[in-house]
C-alpha cells in the first residue's frame, strides 16, 4: 500500500517504540454523485456507504474499515460556491452533480454546451 511506504518512517519510529501503529486513515472527497461511495464500498467489499442515483446521498462523515490497516471516511459531495462560466454549470447539471430540484430540466436540455 502506497500509503504505508508514504508514513514508513512514522511506523518506523512507532513500532520502535513498542506503538501498535494505527490503521491509515485516508479521505475521500468529490462533488456530488461520481461514486465515492461505491468506491468505498467496493475497496471494503461490502455495502456500508449508502449509494443513489442521484447527488447528496451521503449526507454525514461516516469511517469505514478496508481491510485491516485502513479506514477511509466517506463525505458528502462538495461543490464551489458559485460558477462564473455557465458552461462549468451546464456539465455538472447534464453529469448528475445537482440536483434536480433547483434545476429547471427545460433550460439545461436547450442549453448549448461550449464544448
Ligand atoms: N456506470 C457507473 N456507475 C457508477 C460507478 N460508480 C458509481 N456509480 C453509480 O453512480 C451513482 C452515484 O454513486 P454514489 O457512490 O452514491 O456517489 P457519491 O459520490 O457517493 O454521491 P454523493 O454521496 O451523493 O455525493 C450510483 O447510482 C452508482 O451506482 C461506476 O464506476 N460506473
Ligand atoms: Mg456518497
Amino acid at each position: 500500500m502506497q500509503a504505508k511506504l508514504l508514513l514508513k518512517e512514522k511506523i518506523d519510529r512507532q513500532i520502535a517504540k513498542g506503538i501498535n501503529p494505527r490503521a491509515v486513515r485516508g479521505l475521500i472527497v468529490g462533488i456530488p454523485n461520481v461514486g465515492k461511495s461505491t468506491l468505498i464500498n467496493r475497496l471494503a467489499g461490502r455495502s456500508i456507504a449508502l449509494t443513489g442515483d442521484r447527488p447528496g446521498v451521503t449526507k454525514g462523515q461516516q469511517w469505514i474499515k478496508v481491510g485491516k490497516e485502513m479506514e477511509l471516511l466517506d463525505t458528502p459531495g462538495i461543490l464551489w460556491p458559485k460558477f462564473e462560466d455557465q458552461n462549468v454549470g451546464y456539465r455538472l447539471a447534464v453529469t448528475g452533480a445537482i440536483k434536480e430540484e433547483i434545476l429547471n430540466a427545460e433550460d439545461i436540455a436547450f442549453l448549448e454546451s461550449v464544448t
